[in-house]
């Protein structure tokens, strides 16, 4: 390794050090908002009646189609009789079958709803999918959960019946609250350390490989990663380098790489099999060019992309100081006190394949905080990498938006909402104003909220 690359890794140390304490800041506020909830919990519990009720009728359970996964509200189901009603909530033709059962709807085009009786289900675990050939291993399979009526599990039946009393609700989405933030294995997003070549590029290494990501506390899936971690390790480099990067292929499948925002020689553009051939497993590509421009680029599979990519194959390059550029941008607009950002984040959105709904490869409560004390500034690149919009909402403070897909807005402007569509990237400034710890999440509320409590899309970010 260099020494240019051997201080990249210390400065690489220094923003780890800083982001421990930052932890450690974190957990302290987290617990003060625990023993507050607690505290609260104690306060209603004397008033909390015993529900005895239990509904003995057929349960209701609402099925989503999309591309690609199946969404069941309640996520438990109750032994006995069931109707799911099926919705296909997609753009293209769906089915929702039980193998097991060999119980099937018909295909169901966009926006179509039905339902599908099922007598007597049994306590323990049923196969589900979409028949369409490929969509299942897109992610449109998996198991649904049986319970018995009348178990601590029912609860999580959801607003649906009268088996849950609100009581049980609170409950449960206290609990689910307390885990946050919760430990699982695997993060991604680290900072890929380069080496510099003879011939002075910069050389990043990726090998995708297929891992067991841990996407919440103990739902494990088949990640398909960059380096063993989703989303892919984090690029930069600066205008005018010469980079370098070499894929190595260990899927089961063949692979691309495509370069989404970045300017490159269109043979270097990743679209097999139009401008390469595609990298077979076990063999390596390499793509290098001349950083001509900045970007705020994603890296990503282009190759059954619908499936590698919502798997977890995607990452960001960052071309050029985007703190720096994004401060200047802002223009001295925010409360930030010395006009420097201490902080930059790339969060990626995904809401398909493997992984699902998730922030940075991750489902609440298992989604990493944020800290920042007020008058600091957090510069924020939102990236999607799912099939749909995802309107990101920081309680506070507003952002303000300063770069579309890399590119400097003319007129910055203010939201504390912002749509995010899939392949865009938005650059943004958040200087708090007040303390507190501020919830973040996509306001489509089935990406953040169930009826056992927050989960998926959300995040928090502590001002202190
Ligand atoms: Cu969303």
């Amino acid at each position: 390794m260099s020494t240019e690359s051997a201080d990249h890794n210390k400065v690489s140390d220094s923003i780890f050090a800083k982001s421990m304490l930052g932890m450690m800041m974190i957990a302290v506020a987290v617990s003060a908002l625990v023993l507050g909830v607690v505290a609260v919990l104690a306060m209603n519990s004397d008033s909390a009646a015993e529900s005895s009720s239990r509904a003995s009728e057929v349960s209701v359970v609402e099925v989503t189609l999309t591309e690609f996964t199946v969404t069941f509200n309640p996520s438990v189901v109750l032994a006995g009789d069931v109707t799911f009603m099926v919705t296909n909530g997609g753009a293209v033709d769906h089915n929702f079958a039980i193998p097991s059962l060999n119980v099937r709807t018909a295909m169901l085009k966009a926006g179509e709803t039905t339902t599908l009786e099922v007598k007597g289900l049994e306590v323990g675990e049923v196969e589900y999918l979409c028949e369409v050939a490929g969509h299942s291993a897109a992610g449109m399979a998996g198991k649904l959960s049986v319970v018995e009526a009348g178990t601590a599990m029912d609860m999580a039946a959801g607003s649906m019946s009268s088996a849950m009393s609100w009581q049980q609700m609170d409950k449960m989405m206290e609990e689910v609250a307390l885990k946050f933030p919760a430990k699982t294995s695997g993060i991604g997003n680290a900072e890929l350390p380069y080496t510099m070549s003879d011939d002075g590029y910069k050389v990043f290494s990726l090998t995708a490989k297929v891992v067991p990501w841990e996407v919440e506390p103990g739902k494990f899936v088949d990640g398909w990663s960059y380096n063993g971690m989703i989303p892919g390790p984090v690029m930069h480099a600066n205008v005018g380098d010469k980079i370098r990067i070499v894929l190595k292929n260990e899927l089961p499948e063949s692979t691309s790489l495509h370069l989404h925002g970045v300017r490159v020689p269109n043979s270097m553009d990743g679209v097999d099999p139009y401008t390469q051939k595609p990298i077979e497993p076990g063999a390596t590509f390499t793509y290098e060019w001349t950083a001509s421009e900045p970007s705020v680029g994603m890296y990503h599979s282009h190759h059954n992309a619908q499936v590698q990519v919502p798997n977890g194959l995607a990452g960001a390059i960052l071309i050029g100081d985007w703190k720096a550029m994004a401060m200047a941008a802002a223009g001295g607009r925010t409360k930030d006190t010395n006009n420097v950002a201490e902080q930059e984040v790339v969060m990626v959105l995904n809401d398909s394949g493997t992984i699902g709904l998730s922030l940075n490869g991750k489902s609440f409560p298992a989604t990493t905080p944020y800290s920042l004390a007020i008058g600091e500034s957090m510069v924020v690149h939102y990236y999607n990498e799912g099939n749909m919009t995802h309107p990101m909402h920081l309680h506070q403070p507003s952002g303000l938006v300063v770069a579309k897909d890399g590119i400097m807005l003319e007129s910055p402007f203010w939201a504390d909402t912002l749509n995010v569509a899939p392949g865009e990237r938005w650059t943004v400034v958040y200087t708090p104003k007040d303390a507190g710890v501020w919830a973040w999440h996509c306001h489509i509320l089935t990406h953040a909220e169930t009826p056992e409590g927050m989960r998926y899309m959300v995040t928090a970010l502590i001002v202190k």
